[in-house]
């Protein structure tokens, strides 16, 4: 049989970084309510918490790189929610801010999670900000949660 590594459980000394942007705040708000709603759900305490505001989702990598580089946190959860308008500014910031994130990701070999929603309308993001598509920051909270048990389980098995 192969041996499945089995995910840890999160430190108790665990903290958690999440980066939000204030563009779009009546979503990002939400996302953010969901992200942290789903942490203390599985224990881990507001004072394991640390939120910054930045004014855009552009301003999330250069924040997110900031504070994975502490080495102060489990991982960072980065939140925001682009909304295409009449031009093509959205699609230079979402290939921007996923690419970042995920350089961050692998340049501190943290976590560093996409919560960043991408929809063609107001709509679209409202559904997924607690609405009928669920909530992305509660998702992104919960993938982080996994991510940090499995690097946990790694980590022991090396
Ligand atoms: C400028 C801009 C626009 C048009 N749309 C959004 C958006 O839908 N979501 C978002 O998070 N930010 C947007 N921004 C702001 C940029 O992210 C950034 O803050 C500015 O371009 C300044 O660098």
């Amino acid at each position: 049989m192969p041996n499945i590594i089995q995910p840890c459980d999160v430190p108790s000394v665990a903290r958690f970084a999440i980066v939000v942007a204030e563009w779009n705040r009546n979503i990002t708000q939400k996302l953010l309510d969901g992200a942290a709603a789903t942490l203390t759900e599985h224990g881990i305490a507001d004072e394991q918490i640390d939120v910054v505001w930045v004014p855009g989702s552009w301003e999330i990598p250069l924040v997110a790189q900031q504070l994975a580089a502490t080495g102060k946190y489990v991982a960072v959860l980065c939140l925001g929610a682009v909304i295409r308008g009449e031009t093509t500014h959205d699609e230079h910031i979402n290939r921007g801010v996923s690419l970042a994130v995920m350089e961050i990701g692998l340049e501190f070999e943290l976590p560093v999670l996409f919560g960043v929603l991408t929809c063609n309308t107001l709509e679209q993001a409202i559904h997924r900000a607690g609405g009928n598509v669920g909530n992305k920051g509660s998702e992104c909270a919960e993938a982080a949660l996994q991510m940090v048990r499995l690097l946990e389980a790694l980590n022991d098995e090396s």
